[in-house]
């Protein structure tokens, strides 16, 4: 009987750590990657005028000598106002370059970069310029060993989104307008002749007293 149990309990330690492995391949683990952090940078309270800043990151390289990475964004929605080496140790070479909704950098370095834990490369401060959302592109990306070996690895994007859902009609401003969007499809649902998804603000599949509530309280709104 103890024999029985203690196969069971084999079995299952067995399980858990292949089940784990299979997790921890699916997460990509081991395989170089290139990452904006964070992953995406989402709220209203982003105004015009107001910056973000997000971080370009490499994770699990055991040789990096050299990268270049190219990242674009929509420029009527963000705009860039300055970078930030954060990890310039045995930095060898950098060249930068930026446009509207475009920065470019290539970096060298004097030994190569070991490390499996993310480790940020560059902080780069963008102005917001008006609501919307967009991508924050991380493309053109090239890893290079000591020997200019190119290295296998993924690249990571960001997203960034101060859309603002209680501006219905996405004029810049939360106002009577708004309300009034509500108010034509008060009471609707999908499949009914008023039904208006904008105006279901809570996206419960219904418009009503809750979603006119919502609107108001972000009245004045911009
Ligand atoms: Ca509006
Ligand atoms: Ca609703």
């Amino acid at each position: 009987m103890l024999e029985i149990l203690k196969i069971a309990l084999l079995e299952w330690l067995i399980v858990t750590v292949m089940f784990g492995f299979v997790n921890v391949a699916a997460m990509g683990e081991g395989e170089a990657v290139i990452f904006i952090e964070p992953e995406s940078i989402v709220g209203t309270d982003y105004k015009p005028s107001t910056n973000i800043t997000f971080y370009v990151n490499v994770a699990n390289v055991t040789d990096l000598l050299s990268l270049a990475f190219n990242i674009t964004y929509a420029y009527d929605i963000l705009s860039f106002q300055e970078f930030n080496l954060e990890y310039y140790k045995n930095l060898g070479n950098l060249k930068v370059g930026q446009g509207p909704g475009y920065l470019w950098f290539n970096l060298s370095y004097n030994t190569a970069i070991i490390t499996d834990v993310p480790l940020t490369l560059v902080n780069v401060t963008l102005i917001v310029q008006d609501r919307g959302e967009t991508l924050i592109d991380l493309h053109g990306t090239s890893l290079l060993s000591s020997d200019g070996t190119p290295i296998l690895h993924t690249a990571v994007d960001g997203y960034f989104s101060n859309f603002n859902p209680y501006d219905i009609n996405q004029d810049g401003i939360v106002d009577i307008w708004d309300i009034a969007i509500v108010a034509m499809a008060f009471g609707s649902y999908p499949g009914h002749e008023r039904w208006n998804p904008d105006a279901d603000v809570n996206d419960d599949g219904y418009v009503d007293i809750i979603d006119m509530t919502l609107v108001a309280q972000h009245f004045g709104e911009y």
